[in-house]
């Protein structure tokens, strides 16, 4: 028996893991079978979707996911490293009421210990979800609906004009969607706010990797692979620029990719970093400080791709045809140029930033009691 039955606020963190074990449709089953609530790694986002959705955890995670591992009694773990972004440098602070239980295919993961009573299971995710459900677990669906009911409490918070812009994407976005998306600030705000309608679609991410310019390639390469289907790319104007010259195999190879440019006109991830951390001496990172970005409108214009540039995101309402046809389009989307990635967990503290009202805080945590 894996699960604890003693348990009464379990969860399920699923990893990137569970994806290259090809058991996402296990883990879909589980948790429509145990209403036990799943969250994910910032790589695996993509794996829940729709109306299971609660989020992903750690550093830049959503705030409700944090705050129901915060709650939780036991905790499985599956296919996800839990490292250093997941559950910080002192990790007794990471999910301090609950037991874990931890299956991984990798033996120097397992080595690591986030506690030291945990259990680990060295399993392949797909034979592990197999056997958990073989096992008589309750439903939890009271449990799974405070946890949503915590969610809607803090809807309104963490409502960074980037995660707007995410949201309005999102909405015009068909079902099952492939978008892939670059590195940043932009990069996380999709990890947090993307929501796809369906259980197939993908959000193609390079996670801890970072590789700023991955996002335009991932997107040609998705479409190439789906046999010229359409795919969307999140990217912003710093990671654009880094593989700008792969217009040129957009139109040759006429693929309908969707370039969605959220346009701050700075290396965001950075700028804020050298504006919070650093007294705001920029290098390389701002207009003023030595970086600039060209006009993409006229640069897709000219390899042959239908452009435009938005002042607004709500702009993207009238753009909502070029996302459907079959020819690939770049909507350039601007957007004021000191956004902010929140909220931030200080792990040293051990509070997520910035901190919302202790009487909400309170609110969540009674819900979740
Ligand atoms: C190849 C590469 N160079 C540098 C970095 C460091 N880095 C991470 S995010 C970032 C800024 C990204 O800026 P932009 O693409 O405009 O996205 P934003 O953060 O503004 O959303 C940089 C320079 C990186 N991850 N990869």
């Amino acid at each position: 028996m894996i699960f604890h039955s003693t348990s009464s606020k379990p969860i399920l963190i699923a990893g990137n893991g569970v994806r290259s074990a090809g058991a996402q449709g296990l883990l879909i089953e589980f948790a429509r079978k145990t209403d036990i609530p799943v969250l994910t790694s910032m790589n695996a986002v993509d794996l829940i979707q729709d109306d299971l959705k609660l989020g992903f955890i750690g550093t830049h995670g959503n705030r409700v996911a944090n705050m129901i591992v915060a709650e939780c009694d036991f905790v499985i773990s599956v296919g996800a490293r839990l490292g250093l972004r997941q559950v910080g440098r002192n990790s007794e602070t990471f999910a301090p009421n609950a037991s874990i239980v931890r299956a991984d295919i990798d033996e120097f993961e397992l080595a690591r210990s986030v506690r030291d009573d945990e259990e680990k299971h060295l399993v392949d995710a797909k034979d592990f979800l197999g056997q958990l459900l073989a096992e008589d677990i309750p439903k939890y669906t009271e449990w799974k609906n405070k946890c949503f009911a915590a969610k809607d409490i803090l809807a309104s918070y963490d409502n960074e004009v980037g995660n707007r812009v995410i949201r309005k994407i999102s909405d015009l976005l068909p079902d099952n969607p492939i978008v892939a998306v670059d590195v940043g600030q932009h990069e996380c705000w999709s990890a947090q706010s993307l929501h796809l309608k369906g259980d197939e679609g993908r959000i193609l991410i390079a996670g801890g990797y970072g590789s700023m310019g991955c996002g335009l390639p991932f997107a040609i390469g998705a479409s190439i692979a789906r046999g010229g289907e359409t795919t969307f790319c999140i990217v912003g104007d710093g990671g654009l620029q880094m593989n700008i010259q792969e217009f040129e195999a957009i139109v040759r190879e006429k693929l309908p990719v969707k370039i969605l440019v959220v346009n701050n006109r700075v290396l965001g991830k950075i700028s804020e970093t050298q504006h919070s951390n650093h007294d705001d001496r920029f290098a390389q990172t701002t207009a003023e400080s030595g970086y600039s970005v060209p006009n993409f409108e006229k640069v897709a214009s000219a390899y042959g791709i239908k452009a435009a540039t938005l002042s607004s995101y709500e702009q993207l309402d009238d753009y909502v045809e070029w996302l459907r046809d079959a020819e690939p389009c770049l909507i350039d989307i601007m957007l004021p140029s000191d956004t902010s990635l929140v909220p931030k967990v200080d792990w040293a503290a051990g509070v997520m930033k910035p901190r919302i009202g202790d009487d909400v805080i309170e609110e969540v945590r009674k819900t979740l009691a």
